[in-house]
């Protein structure tokens, strides 16, 4: 009798933001520290009115930050638990150790609590991004073993690493932290940020998947060549993508806090950053719904102290399903405008991850979804690749 060979598994599949979810990546804070000073980035402690801001610390975080923070990662992990998806978790390393390279050198690295930043699957294919800030460039290795691993049982699964720049100096403009807010209005119209444009250089969040149609945000973590890159690897396999700018996001980096695709046809978007006029026509003539998000609870100033991000952390959400999304307990005006557009809308508490770099889409990378890569913008089939 012939033997029925059982196929083998696909583990690595995943087009957009929004199929139903199977498996998934959820950072963790342990042994993080806090993110140094570097060409690429200055962190700030936010000042309290009327009190001036202390210098932003060094080192490991305190324990009981880190408690709190893998309290609410554990929360989530249960969630998605209950919901029948498979969890996976990060490998431990020690943040607060310097770093040297030929090129640059740190004090100290960051966490490992916002795989979105570093790991994207687009299809069976996982991208490892080049990064762009020097505390981050070994940030990969926590997730090292998995990708391995996904690569090893699933015959199908490719695992691209895109190059890996030098972050030398010459790799920043490190005057851009000192432009006046005339110089910066100026240089935010031509999209020009605290990276140079020479090497190629993105961070997996700037990155929104569309089935067919892949967003890339031009950014503070992303560069016109890391789009490049970006298209002249993807284009080939027959996905279109589509540089975006948000022209009054003064200090862009990651795309989802300000543009948020939740199912075919509707975007999640933030009413004080718009995505530039033109590149807006792809959505308008294929009739899709531009929803605005209303205003995150807390105000900036009442963000965690040495949390680097924005108050729209708040529309950070994680889709489970066209139908079903996980936002912040708080976050009471999102979960009523979701509700009315006819979501099942899940909770947990995540504040406390906020200052290890983002909320529940940051904190999280999707390997495995249904579904396959559909085009949700059949009009632009004529569409010409950007200048490659
Ligand atoms: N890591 C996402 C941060 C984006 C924002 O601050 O708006």
């Amino acid at each position: 009798m012939r033997e029925v060979s059982a196929s083998p598994p696909q583990l690595v599949n995943s087009w957009n933001e929004w199929d139903p979810l199977q498996e998934i990546v959820v950072g963790s804070a342990d042994h993080a520290a806090y993110e140094p000073t570097e060409p690429g980035h200055r962190p700030q402690v936010r000042a309290r009115p009327g009190q001036p801001a202390p210098p932003f610390p060094s080192g490991p975080k305190p324990l009981d930050t880190i408690e709190r923070a893998n309290h609410e990662l554990e929360g989530l992990v249960a969630l998605l638990e209950s919901r029948g998806i498979v969890v996976r978790r990060p490998d431990p390393y020690e943040f607060s150790r310097p770093l040297r390279t030929p090129t640059f050198e740190v004090d100290s690295q960051y966490c490992a609590t916002c795989p979105r930043d570093v790991l994207i699957t687009i299809g069976n294919e996982i991208i490892e991004a080049t990064m762009s800030r020097r505390a981050r460039y070994f940030e990969h290795l926590c997730y090292r073993r998995l990708v391995q691993g996904y690569w090893s049982e699933d015959p199908n699964a490719r695992w691209t690493v895109a190059p890996k720049p030098t972050m030398a100096d010459s790799m920043y403009r490190t005057e851009f932290w000192e432009w006046s807010m005339s110089q910066r209005y100026e240089a935010m119209h031509s999209f020009e940020f605290c990276i140079s444009q020479d090497e190629v250089v993105f961070d997996a969040a700037d990155i929104a998947r569309l089935g067919r149609d892949i967003l890339v945000q031009e950014s503070m973590t992303t560069n016109r060549a890391g789009i490049r890159w970006l298209a002249r690897h993807l284009e080939p396999r027959g996905l279109r993508v589509h540089p975006v700018h948000f022209p009054l996001d003064r200090f862009p980096s990651h795309i989802d806090c300000t543009f948020v695709p939740l199912r075919p046809g509707l975007v999640l978007t933030n009413p004080e950053r718009p995505l530039h006029e033109q590149e807006a026509r792809m959505f308008r003539d294929g009739d899709w719904q531009l929803v605005d998000a209303p205003q995150p609870v807390l105000d900036e100033r009442d963000m965690p102290l040495h949390c680097q991000s924005s108050k729209w952390l708040a529309m950070n959400v994680l889709s489970l399903s066209p139908t079903t999304v996980v936002c912040e307990h708080h976050e009471e005006p999102l979960h009523e405008l979701l509700d009315s557009l006819g979501f099942e809308v899940l909770t947990v508490p995540f504040r406390s991850v906020y200052e290890f770099g983002g909320s529940l889409h940051c904190a999280t990378w999707d390997v495995r979804r249904e579904g396959g890569c559909e085009d949700y913008f059949p009009h632009l089939r004529h569409h010409q690749a950007p200048g490659a």
